[in-house]
């Protein structure tokens, strides 16, 4: 028997979909991040991480969270200070404008990673991933580095 070529292709596209939607959500096409980085800290004590968000595209983008397969948990933070004390508090989401970008930096807007699963060492690279409100995801390396670092540069 002969099937069509164009049917025998709708077909298997058909059976290939949700395949593909179980094995992984959608990498972001919106955001890339430059300098992204963790500083490390001693024993259990959380870690900070620290990078630019950019966005490439037309249209505003919405971080709604993040994780890693080597911390427990990651949330999104915001440092602030008020006469003098410095606290930060949880973010539920945070918006990249359109072609802007959101800059996470010592003092302000940090991934809280909770809980490593094992000891980070210095100088490796950590992945984190990054969700959208879309339910588009980033996959990002992060630099780890020691305590008494203060950047990273392109
Ligand atoms: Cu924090």
């Amino acid at each position: 028997m002969r099937i069509p070529k164009t049917l025998a292709l709708a077909f298997v596209f058909v059976l290939a979909l949700p395949a593909l939607a179980l094995a992984q959500a959608k990498e972001s096409a919106a955001v890339h991040v430059s300098a992204a980085w963790i500083r490390v800290l001693p024993g259990a004590l959380p870690n900070a991480g620290y990078a630019v968000l950019h966005n490439d595209s037309d249209s505003a983008v919405k971080l709604v969270g993040a994780s890693s397969p080597a911390y427990g948990q990651v949330m999104l933070h915001k440092s602030s200070e008020s006469g003098g004390v410095s606290r930060m508090h949880m973010v539920p989401s945070l918006t990249i404008p359109a072609h802007g970008k959101v800059e996470f930096a010592p003092g302000g807007y940090h991934l809280m990673l909770m809980r490593a699963v094992h000891p980070v060492k210095a100088g490796t690279h950590v992945a984190i991933q990054l969700r959208f409100a879309d339910g588009s995801i980033l996959h990002a390396g992060f630099l780890a580095r020691p305590a008494n670092a203060t950047g990273i540069s392109d």
